[in-house]
């Protein structure tokens, strides 16, 4: 509808005030040809605008400031390479389904199809992990892309949406129509509710079962369902297990928490889902590194699926029932309909598989004044007493991150867990601070994964922001060479990797630098990161040849675990 006195704009302009209306403050991107005329515009638009070094970082900034805060995040980039660049950072928010929204300039609409300079079909290469993409060649089509596309990103399931918008698009004028109706999709409905029929089986199941295990997802921290999980469990007396997206869904202080379970997740969470007659799955999907081989994965248990998304019923794993809906609402629903339970037979068996897991526990590690990846995580929880936000990146530190750091809260464990991309964590934490301006934020990344994205060192230190980034330096792509450890004879391929002085690198950048070699060191380093403005980098000299235990290995059965030798071996 076209408001009265509404004016003649650009679309160019129509972009920018379309986003303004979805409520966005923020953009992460970098100019190019094709989209110069939405750059010139946004000089009069009150959005915010941070400059990247590179596209996939502004796909991960605003993957991070969407996970962080639960809002939509923006990514802007050129036609070409800049569109192509985006690729990595839109697979990583599919695959962990995190709302963003990439623009992209496209050649104008007349020359497309004649590999004009620059020209990709973007659309073409990103349908498959974008939840929708749009190309706009018509100025009167802008309003309407962005508001579906915000819509489309942040309902039902989330996920990343891209709107490829032509040059010419961009500078043809129109009086912009705007709508307040509710976006209506053909085929695409996003609502589901569990039935109350099943929500009573589902109770029935849960008061009849003895060795119950609920499974907490990634969903549980997505529809903001925390405090309904506390009630649930505090009702029903069944512990939990957390997938790696899922940690902080379900305070780790808490007594009925498990932990980690899968690849590396805690041996006797593994062992207890395994033993278990009954897994409530909240908002988790069944990943393969959840689940080791399916045919073997807690064959004795009956199943219960909660779950956004209907096509991840049965995918991997066969329930026994499923409840397609909001976890939160379903929670609800379920919470009068359990019995008081406090099993505390299953609690005592759990307890004793703890007793025979604690092998690798830090508290067992031998102090030979060595520093291990395991300490300088064991240290950075107790100093900011497991309430920093952190931003793990991809690798053995992030599965140490998961062990060690135990985080309590929510949105506070930020890490590409589908997709697994190193690179990640340092822009996405960047787009984690402009949500969170208050919170303390760590990067956790390994030498590797660092140099992947390092260049956004550029983009913190020209937006002054705050950051301390601990870089968990092994001398190898480490979780690669863990692998070749155990499954390839030792044969490390390509894994030895020499990096630049880090705290030189930190410094050429304006920024501070500091190295930690002793485990004795690790306090008064994360003490005067703290207690220094801006960006900090810390290069932690860490064990080279330490592995991450236990391990299921790819396709095992969950509870053939590799555990850490003991005492660790000279
Ligand atoms: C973009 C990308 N390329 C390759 C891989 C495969 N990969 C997974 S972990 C890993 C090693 C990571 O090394 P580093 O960043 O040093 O961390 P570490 O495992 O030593 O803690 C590699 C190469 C990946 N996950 N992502």
């Amino acid at each position: 509808m076209t408001e009265p006195g509404e004016r003649r704009r650009t679309g160019a302009q129509i972009l920018w005030e379309a986003l303004h209306r979805e409520g966005v403050e923020i953009v992460f991107g970098y100019p190019g040809g094709a989209i110069m005329p939405a750059y010139d515009a946004l000089l009069d638009s009150p959005i915010r605008h941070v400059l990247v070094r590179h596209e996939q970082g502004a796909a991960h900034m605003a993957d991070g400031y969407a996970r962080a805060s639960g809002k939509v995040g923006v990514a802007i980039a050129t036609s070409g390479p800049g569109a192509t660049n985006l690729v990595t950072g839109i697979a990583t928010a599919m695959l962990d389904s995190v709302p963003i929204v990439c623009i992209t300039g496209q050649v104008s609409s007349h020359v497309i199809g004649t590999d004009a300079f620059q020209e990709t079909d973007i659309t073409g290469v990103t349908l498959p992990i974008t939840k929708h993409n749009y190309l706009v060649t018509r100025v009167d089509q802008i309003a309407a892309a962005v508001r579906e596309a915000f819509y489309v990103a942040r309902s039902g399931r989330p996920g990343p949406v891209l709107i490829d918008i032509t040059k010419d698009a961009q500078q043809a004028t129109a009086v912009p129509a705007w709508s307040d109706a509710p976006v209506c999709l053909r085929g695409y409905r996003p609502e589901h509710r569990a039935r109350q029929g099943d929500l009573a089986r589902a109770a029935a199941m849960i008061d009849a079962a003895k060795r119950p295990v609920i499974l907490a997802g990634h969903g549980i921290v997505k529809a903001c369902a925390s405090e309904l999980l506390g009630e649930f469990v505090e009702r029903t007396g069944a512990p939990v297990a957390s997938t790696l997206l899922g940690l902080g869904g379900f305070p780790a202080s808490h007594r009925l928490a498990l932990g980690m379970m899968g690849m590396h997740g805690e041996a006797w969470v593994n062992q207890a889902i395994q033993e278990a007659d009954l897994l409530v799955a909240l908002g988790m999907r069944f990943d393969d590194r959840v689940t080791g081989n399916p045919a073997t994965f807690a064959v004795g248990a009956r199943k219960i699926h909660c779950e956004l998304d209907p096509a991840e019923i049965n995918k991997t794993v066969r329930v026994d029932l499923a409840l397609v809906g909001d976890v939160k609402a379903t929670l609800r629903g379920l919470l009068p309909l359990v019995a008081s339970a406090e099993r505390r037979g299953w609690i005592d068996r759990i307890a004793a598989l703890k007793g025979d897991s604690a092998v690798r526990d830090i508290q067992h590690l031998p102090h030979h004044g060595r520093l291990f990846a395991a300490h300088v995580l064991h240290d950075l929880w107790r100093i900011t007493e497991g309430k920093a936000l952190i931003v793990s990146d991809v690798g053995q530190h992030q599965m140490w991150e998961a062990q060690y750091y135990k985080h309590d809260y929510p949105r506070q464990l930020l890490t590409s867990g589908g997709l697994g991309t190193m690179g990640f964590a340092l822009p996405a934490a960047i787009g984690a601070r402009f949500a969170m301006p208050e919170l303390e934020i760590w990067v956790i990344a390994g030498d590797g994964g660092f140099q992947m994205t390092a260049c956004e060192l550029s983009t913190a230190a020209q937006e002054g922001i705050k950051l301390n980034i601990a870089i968990i330096n092994n001398g190898y792509l480490g979780m690669v060479r863990q692998w070749q450890e155990f499954f390839y004879d030792g044969r490390y391929s390509a894994t030895p990797l020499r990096s630049p002085d880090f705290v030189k690198l930190a410094e050429a950048h304006g920024l501070t630098g500091l190295r930690v070699t002793r485990r004795e060191d690790v306090a008064a380093a994360v003490a005067a990161a703290r207690a220094t403005p801006g960006a900090v980098v810390i290069d932690f000299r860490v064990e080279q040849e330490d592995s991450v235990y236990p391990m299921v290995p790819a396709g095992a059965a969950l509870h053939d675990m590799i555990r850490r030798p003991s005492p660790i071996v000279e």
